[in-house]
C-alpha cells in the first residue's frame, strides 16, 4: 500500500516494506499478519490549497448536477441553519454558581480530567470564540442558568435576574450571535433527592417554579437584547431509581408547576420541554417522559424537545419526526450521541445524525426544527469536542441537502424500489466532502480536519496554562 506524504518527502520507506509476524492461535495453525509500524512524518491534518479545493469542487458540482442537485444552493442552505452551541461542554457542566456548601450534581456527570476546563465566564467566552472561529455557518450560544455571573456573591436560583447575564448579552451582541437559555434544575440542595418541579413538598416545588419564572424573564431580556426570540428549554431530572409506588402524583404536580411557570406572557421567550427515558438514579421512572411532554407541549402550544440520547439504547428519533410534525408546529432537536447508559457522547457524522436531517429535508421541514447540541466529554480536548460535534451536525445537514429527494421519491412512487435503494446507496460514494470543503472555504474556516492545528496551538497557549 502506498501512502502519499503531503509534505513530499523526508519519510523513511522502511515501514512500507511488508513484514509479517506469526501469531499462534490456540488450536489452529500459525496465521500471518502484516506488521505495520506507525508512519513517520505523515501529516494527518493537511490543509489543501484553495486551488485544490476549487478544482475538486468543480468535479463534485458536475457530479451532483447530473442528479439534478444544485451544490451551490445546498451550501447556502446548509450554512444558514443556526446551530445552538451548548456552553456546558467547556466546563463539564459545573457552572459558575457561588455556593455556600457542596452539592450533589443531580444526575449529570462528565467523565475525564483533560486539562483546560473553563473556570469562569471570561475563560468560557474565550473558548467559545475559539470554537466559533473554526465553525462555518450560523451559530447561536446556549446558556444554563448556573452560568450567571454574580461577582462572587451567592444568588439563589429563584433570585436570578437579567443583569446576571449582562456580560453574556454584551458578548453575544458584539459578535452578532443570539443566545438561548435553560433553567438549571439540578446541582442544588433542593434537587438532591431527585425531584424538583414534581416534588411532593410544596415549598420545594414552588422554589423551582420561581426559578423557572426568573429564567423566563432572563430569556425575554436576552430576546430584547438580540432583537430575536430566545428559546428557553426546560429539562428536569425528576424520577425514581426503582419501582415507584406512585407514578401519578409527580406527573400531576409537574403539570401544575409547568402551568404556573409558563403563565406569564413574555415577549421573545419561546418555551420548550425536553423528555427523557432514564437517567443515573432515575432508571425506572422519569416524570417528564416522551408521552408526557409531547402531549403537554401540544396542549399548551409550547415546543417539544427530543434529545437523541434520551431514548432506549437502540432507539433512534428520525422516524418520529414525520409523526410528531403532523401535530407539533415546531420541535427542538438536541443533537447528541448515546452510548449504553450515557446520553451525551461527542456527536459524530453517523447514521443517526444523517437520518435526522434526511428526514427533515425530505419532508421540507428543516425550518420547523431548532437545532441545538447537547453533549459533554471531559476526557479529550474540549475545544476539539465542540468542533467535531458541531461540524458533524452541519455536515449531516449538508449531506441531506445534497440528496436528489424528488428523484428517489419518484423511483419509490413508480415501484422501482431496487433502483431507489441503489441510488440511496450510491449517494454514499458521491464527493460530498469536496462540497463540504467549499462550504468551509466560503465561510473562511479551515476545510477538512485542518482546524486541528489551531486547536493544538490554543491548547499550548491558553488551555495548558489553566492550572
Ligand atoms: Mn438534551
Amino acid at each position: 500500500m502506498l501512502i502519499s506524504n503531503a509534505d513530499g518527502g523526508g519519510c523513511s520507506s522502511a515501514w512500507l516494506e511488508p513484514q509479517t509476524v506469526d501469531l499462534v492461535v490456540a488450536g489452529s495453525n500459525p496465521v500471518s499478519h502484516p506488521k505495520l509500524d506507525p508512519p513517520m512524518n505523515v501529516n494527518l491534518f493537511p490543509r489543501p490549497s484553495d486551488k485544490e479545493i476549487e478544482h475538486l469542487y468543480q468535479h463534485a458540482r458536475d457530479a451532483y448536477a447530473q442528479l439534478g442537485v444544485d451544490t451551490d444552493r445546498a451550501i447556502e442552505q446548509a450554512r444558514a441553519v443556526p446551530i445552538s452551541l451548548h456552553c456546558w461542554q467547556a466546563d463539564d457542566v459545573v457552572g459558575f454558581e457561588v455556593r455556600e456548601g457542596a452539592v450533589d450534581s443531580g444526575g449529570l456527570k462528565a467523565t475525564g480530567n483533560y486539562p483546560g476546563r473553563a473556570r469562569n465566564g471570561d475563560e468560557m467566552r474565550q473558548d467559545l470564540d475559539q470554537v466559533m472561529a473554526l465553525l462555518p455557518g450560523v451559530q447561536r450560544v446556549n446558556l444554563h442558568a448556573f452560568y450567571a455571573e454574580t461577582d462572587g456573591k451567592p444568588v439563589n436560583r429563584d433570585a436570578l435576574e437579567p443583569r446576571h447575564f449582562q456580560r453574556w448579552m454584551d458578548w453575544a451582541k458584539a459578535r452578532g450571535i443570539s443566545l438561548d437559555f435553560n433553567p438549571t434544575f439540578f446541582a442544588h440542595p433542593k434537587a438532591a433527592d431527585g425531584f424538583t418541579l414534581s416534588h411532593p413538598d410544596t415549598g420545594i416545588r414552588h422554589f423551582w417554579v420561581r426559578h423557572g419564572q426568573a429564567c423566563r424573564r432572563i430569556a425575554s431580556a436576552m430576546a430584547a437584547s438580540q432583537g430575536s426570540p430566545c428559546l428557553i428549554n426546560h429539562w428536569i431530572p425528576d424520577g425514581a431509581k426503582d419501582h415507584p409506588a406512585d407514578r401519578w402524583g409527580p406527573r400531576a404536580r409537574l403539570i401544575q408547576s409547568l402551568d404556573e411557570m409558563l403563565a406569564e406572557k413574555l415577549p421573545g421567550c419561546v418555551d420548550s420541554v425536553e423528555s427523557k427515558l432514564f437517567g443515573i438514579g432515575s432508571e425506572d421512572y422519569v416524570v417528564g417522559s416522551f408521552e408526557f411532554y409531547s402531549h403537554y407541549a401540544l396542549s399548551r402550544g409550547v415546543v417539544f424537545c427530543l434529545d437523541m440520547g434520551h431514548f432506549h439504547p437502540t432507539e433512534t428519533i428520525h422516524d418520529k419526526l414525520s409523526a410528531l410534525l403532523q401535530f407539533h408546529k415546531r420541535l427542538l432537536v438536541h443533537v447528541s450521541r448515546p452510548i449504553r447508559w450515557d446520553s451525551d457522547h461527542v456527536v459524530i457524522f453517523n447514521d443517526d445524525v444523517r437520518a435526522v436531517f434526511q428526514e427533515l429535508v425530505r419532508g421540507n421541514a428543516l425550518d420547523r426544527v431548532t437545532v441545538a447540541l447537547d453533549f459533554f466529554d471531559a476526557s479529550i480536548n474540549r475545544i476539539a469536542a465542540y468542533v467535531i460535534g458541531a461540524r458533524a451536525t452541519r455536515q449531516a445537514i449538508l449531506y441531506a441537502l445534497l440528496e436528489p429527494v424528488n428523484g428517489i421519491q419518484d423511483l419509490e412512487k413508480a415501484g422501482r424500489l431496487a433502483q431507489k435503494l441503489a441510488r440511496m446507496e450510491g449517494m454514499k460514494q458521491m464527493p460530498w466532502g469536496a462540497v463540504w470543503d467549499m462550504l468551509c472555504l466560503r465561510s473562511g474556516v479551515p476545510p477538512g480536519v485542518a482546524w486541528v492545528s489551531a486547536v493544538e496551538s490554543y491548547e499550548r497557549e491558553v488551555l495548558a496554562k489553566r492550572r
